[in-house]
């Protein structure tokens, strides 16, 4: 009877401790659904940032979707977040085309329970909970601004080729790029014209640079904040026959501008690396269905291979969340850079 006793009671410390080990390897993100919501489908840049998504999820055990519309349009990303929200999500991770034109569709989504994350570029912030950037678009801006004029001696005419018209992000960075310029007495003898827009689309980025090119012959340089436009806006100088005459900085990843800079038509171009982006959102939305997370003003999130993630007040009113980490690619750095971003 004792030896009985003793193995039903080894028998039963097995069982506590496998459970325990079980409950041990279960992972924070399990029975969590996260839907990835991109500006459009067939860039990059976004499969960069599904990256950072799907390694956060092999590390925390979520599943996610992704999608974007084709057309860079705000009715394309709205549909796609219905279809997320009657597919019972527990996040939506949005980078919008129009920060006000999704609201309405993300209040529902709140409403409902759901995690409402911007990433890359925000929903205002009556439709999200946080918003996650790179870095503050001020530092974006000035950056970009300050790499070209360097670029052009400080002298002469230059332009802007961004994204899409309403596109929150490039307009955020636009406007530190025309507040600094207006404002610091460096670029005095340089014209700044308005920005025109490509609409994150390779062939018509190409087509409104061959425009800009025409109509001013005098150009010296443009900003191109968006990793699509940058190799057309490069391709269209350098079929121009103007390398060296019309310089390029902007924002683009190292595989598609190595050519170019390497060739002199950029000196220097920049990026945050758009995989981490996806990571660290994903580390945000589990752990804010897990109530782990509060998005509030000063409270702060570990991430693994991050330091000081810390939510703060952003210029529009809404919460955010930066991750500063900015690279910049020129002849020296961007070869170390390619096949990555
Ligand atoms: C394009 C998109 C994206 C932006 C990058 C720099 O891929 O417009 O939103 O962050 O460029």
């Amino acid at each position: 009877m004792k030896k009985f006793l003793a193995i039903t009671l080894a028998l039963a410390m097995v069982l506590a401790l496998s459970v325990v080990a079980f409950a041990d390897d279960a992972k924070p993100g399990e029975g969590i659904t996260i839907g990835v919501v991109y500006k459009q489908s067939g860039n990059a840049y976004f499969q960069a940032g599904v990256e950072g998504f799907q390694k956060a999820a092999d590390e925390l055990g979520f599943e996610f979707m992704h999608d974007g519309p084709e057309d860079s349009s705000n009715d394309g990303q709205e549909r796609i977040i219905r279809n997320y929200i009657d597919q019972g999500v527990d996040v939506l991770a949005i980078s919008a085309n129009d920060a006000a034109g999704l609201v309405d569709v993300c209040k529902e989504a709140k409403e409902k329970g759901i995690v409402v994350l911007s990433w890359d570029a925000k929903v205002d912030p009556e439709g999200r909970d946080l918003d996650i950037e790179p870095a503050s678009a001020k530092v974006i801006g000035i950056t970009q601004l300050e790499s070209l004029a360097e670029s052009c001696g400080y002298e002469g005419k230059i332009g802007i080729v961004s994204a899409g018209a309403t596109a929150p992000n490039q307009n955020l960075w636009i406007s530190f790029i025309q507040e600094e310029f207006a404002n610091n007495e460096k670029y005095a003898n340089m014209t700044l014209l308005d920005p025109v827009y490509g609409d994150d689309d390779y062939t018509k980025s190409y087509d409104v640079t061959k425009a800009l090119l025409d109509a001013n012959p005098d150009l010296k340089g443009l900003i191109v904040p968006t990793t699509v436009g940058g190799p057309a806006v490069s391709k269209c100088i350098k079929d121009e026959g103007l390398t060296g005459q019309v310089k390029v900085t902007g924002l683009t990843l190292a595989t598609d501008m190595a050519e170019y800079i390497h060739e002199g038509i950029a000196d220097a171009t920049f990026l945050w690396n758009p995989i981490e982006l996806g990571y660290v959102s994903s580390y945000v939305g589990v752990a804010m269905v897990n109530g782990e997370f509060e998005a509030a003003e000063g409270a702060t999130i570990e991430v693994p291979g991050f330091e000081g993630l810390q939510v703060t007040v952003s210029d529009d009113g809404g919460l955010i969340l930066f991750l500063n980490k900015l690279n910049e690619f020129n002849d020296e750095t961007v070869d170390g850079w390619i096949g990555i971003l």
